[in-house]
């Protein structure tokens, strides 16, 4: 658990510690604070270095989408041919110097190679930065969660939440993407939201689409 937003200094999608604590039904081994600063990328990168060696899944439970990141680079290493399935509003692709929110896949595709798979993207699509890798046969996924992901008639916690213009992004096409998947998956997270601002009925979806993700990993791995 990660409770830092990544990229900035002024507090963003973080200060999810005490939620975390209290409702994942994932169990957290490891607490990054925010004190750690821009340390905590670091810390993360070992930790999920460390959980993928001992054959673990690992579980980002932020913070800022930046720190995905991370945990990609840690698994592509790993993994030598991993798939990304990525749930957001936003592309998340946008050029930039620095490894931001907006920028991590950009500058990840740039660097790597992996199979990709997008879902519920809506925003300034014309930007995205990433080209279109088709998902490779066989390899296992790495599923990543942007809460803003859900429309916004569901979930207002976000920081840049996008209606969407048509279709649908609630849980069940969620859940209904995850059992389209025929590989495993080796590790998740599910980050930018404000569980501080959330409604009981937020927190109550977020909690229900991570369980859906602990589910469907344990359900791969056995
Ligand atoms: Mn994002």
């Amino acid at each position: 658990m990660v409770d830092f937003d990544g990229d900035s200094v002024v507090a963003g999608a973080s200060r999810n510690r005490l939620f975390w604590a209290n409702r994942s039904p994932v169990p957290i081994a490891t607490t990054i604070s925010r004190q750690y600063g821009h340390l905590a990328t670091s810390a993360l990168a070992l930790t999920a270095q460390r959980l993928l060696h001992l054959g673990a899944i690992p579980v980002l439970l932020g913070g800022g989408h930046s720190l995905t990141y991370w945990m990609l680079l840690e698994a592509i290493r790993f993994y030598g041919k991993l798939n990304v399935l990525h749930f957001d509003a936003h592309h998340d692709a946008y050029r930039d110097a620095n490894i931001t929110h907006y920028s991590f896949m950009h500058r990840l595709s740039a660097s790597h190679e992996f199979g990709y798979r997008a879902v519920g993207t809506r925003y300034e699509l014309d930007a995205a930065q990433i080209n279109e890798h088709p998902p490779i046969p066989g390899a296992p996924w790495y599923v990543t969660l942007d809460v803003d992901y859900f429309d916004t008639t569901l979930v207002k916690s976000v920081i840049a939440p996008v209606p969407l213009e048509a279709g649908r992004a609630d849980l069940n096409t969620f859940t209904k993407e995850l059992d389209l998947l025929t590989a495993p998956i080796i590790g998740f997270d599910v980050v930018e939201w404000i569980s501080q601002r959330a409604t009981s009925v937020e927190c109550d979806l977020v909690l229900t689409a991570l369980s859906a993700l602990k589910q469907r990993a344990e359900s791969s791995c056995v």
